[in-house]
């Protein structure tokens, strides 16, 4: 029988096949969502993580363990942005410039979605011109850097949103996983969240609607 086990597993080998036909198989049986999401992929991605930083994967098993999580993910969206909720407000989400990852940001934007939020991905590698010109429609920022070289661009943001007058309309969240609360206070930025289930909570409390 699939389970997580299978997903775990799939990812770490950067299966694409068996970690699509695994999903489908565990989400047609009734596991949980939350379930496949964290015992198998985001773990199975923390033991990729450990694995390059030892020597043992280069970037292509990096790459391939990506989209098989991707594939994945995809299967998943549908159960994680299922809303019941009406909507809360507008959030803009994007990789800051310089870095290219993009699944934490994809899931945090998932789960945003799920609570009732409208999510504007702005993607990958993404300038403080085009955070600064979304602050315009939403009542959140969220800022996703995955490597210590790009966490610089998160103050960039920052300072840019200051410059253009707007850094008091919005609020700027910031993660990823070299993203510290100590960070985040030592930028500005009103909040932090370590995980997508928290940053959703988060975005709650800052708009005052927890
Ligand atoms: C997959 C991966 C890649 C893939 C990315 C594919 C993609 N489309 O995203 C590829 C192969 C492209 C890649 C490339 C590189 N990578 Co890489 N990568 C990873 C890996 C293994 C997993 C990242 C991941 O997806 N994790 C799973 C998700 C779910 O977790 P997460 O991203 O942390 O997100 C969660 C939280 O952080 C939080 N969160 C995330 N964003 C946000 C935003 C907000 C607003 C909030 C509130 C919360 C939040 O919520 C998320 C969900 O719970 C990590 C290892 C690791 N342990 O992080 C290395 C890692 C990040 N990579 C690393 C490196 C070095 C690189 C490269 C420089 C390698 C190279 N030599 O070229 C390049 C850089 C490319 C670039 N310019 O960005 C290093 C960074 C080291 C450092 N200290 O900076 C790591 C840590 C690996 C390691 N252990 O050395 N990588």
């Amino acid at each position: 029988m699939v389970s997580w086990e299978t997903l775990y597993t799939a990812v770490i080998d950067g299966d694409v096949a068996t970690a699509r036909a695994g999903t489908q198989e565990c989400i047609d049986a009734g596991t949980a969502a939350e379930s496949l999401l964290n015992e198998g992929l985001i773990a199975a991605m923390k033991e990729v993580g450990r694995r390059f930083e030892e020597g043992e994967y280069f970037l292509p098993e990096m790459l391939v363990s990506a989209k098989a999580m991707k594939a994945s993910l995809a299967l998943l969206r549908p159960l994680l942005t299922e809303r019941n909720v009406p909507l809360m407000g507008r959030v803009a989400l994007g990789s800051v410039r310089g870095d290219l990852h993009d699944i934490g940001k994809n899931l945090v934007a998932m789960m945003l979605q799920g609570a009732g939020f409208e999510v504007i991905d702005l993607g990958i590698d993404v300038t403080p011109e085009k955070f600064v010109q979304a602050a315009s429609g939403a009542q959140v920022i969220g800022l996703s850097a995955l490597l210590t070289t790009t966490m610089p661009s998160m103050g960039q943001v920052i300072g840019a949103l200051r410059e253009a007058g707007v850094r008091d309309r919005v609020k700027v969240i910031v993660g990823g996983a070299p993203v510290t609360q100590a960070f985040a206070d030592e930028l500005g930025a009103d909040g932090f969240s370590p995980d997508a289930s928290s940053a959703v909570r988060k975005v709650q409390e800052l708009l005052g609607l927890s």
